[in-house]
């Protein structure tokens, strides 16, 4: 007995593990270790945010310890031209994309932004990889009809455990 339980234990706890991997949502350091700055050269933050896939529910923290900078969230055309916008985000700034699309940020200081320090990305439906649930699902919907499978995995195995036990 005390065996089927153990057995039965380290299914939902990898039952649990998939889950949360599968529903996860990741916080980005901006810039890795370089932070939110003026980068090294103009395709630093381009190239940052290629080797990424943004999903809903990820959040991009912008973070600077030396100089002054700012986040500014701006239109594509702004993004292109580098136009100082007014409004902007103070330090530190986390910033959870509220849908998914496409997204531009820009440091309004001096000439920050022409020097590269401008970030664009997009961002796509959650787990439409792992998951395969339709881009249309909730990530609520597509965790819990997960669960209700899992469940039944376990349940239906349990009698095979006990009889090997
Ligand atoms: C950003 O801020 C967080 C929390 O303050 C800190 O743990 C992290 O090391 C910082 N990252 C950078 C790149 O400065
Ligand atoms: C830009 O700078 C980064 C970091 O120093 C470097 O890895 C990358 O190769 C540089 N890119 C170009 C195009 O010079
Ligand atoms: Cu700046």
């Amino acid at each position: 007995m005390g065996s089927r339980m153990g057995l039965i234990g380290c299914f939902v706890i990898v039952v649990s593990v998939l889950l949360r991997g599968a529903t996860a949502a990741t916080v980005y350091e901006v810039g890795d270790s370089l932070g939110w700055t003026v980068p090294p050269n103009t395709t630093y933050y381009s190239t940052w945010a290629s080797t990424k896939t943004f999903f809903l529910g990820d959040k991009l923290s912008f973070n600077w310890t030396m100089g002054t900078h700012t986040v500014a969230e701006v239109s594509k055309a702004d993004y292109d031209s580098c136009t100082k916008v007014s409004s902007y985000i103070g330090s530190p700034v986390i910033f959870t994309p509220p849908s998914t699309g496409s997204y531009y940020f820009i440091c309004t200081v001096s000439d920050h932004c022409q020097l590269g320090q401008k970030l664009a990305f997009t961002v796509s439906a959650p787990n439409s990889n792992t998951v395969g649930s339709p881009p249309t699902e909730s990530p609520t919907s597509a965790a819990s009809s997960l669960s209700v499978g899992a469940l039944f995995a376990v349940l239906l195995s349990a009698p095979v455990i006990y009889f090997l036990a």
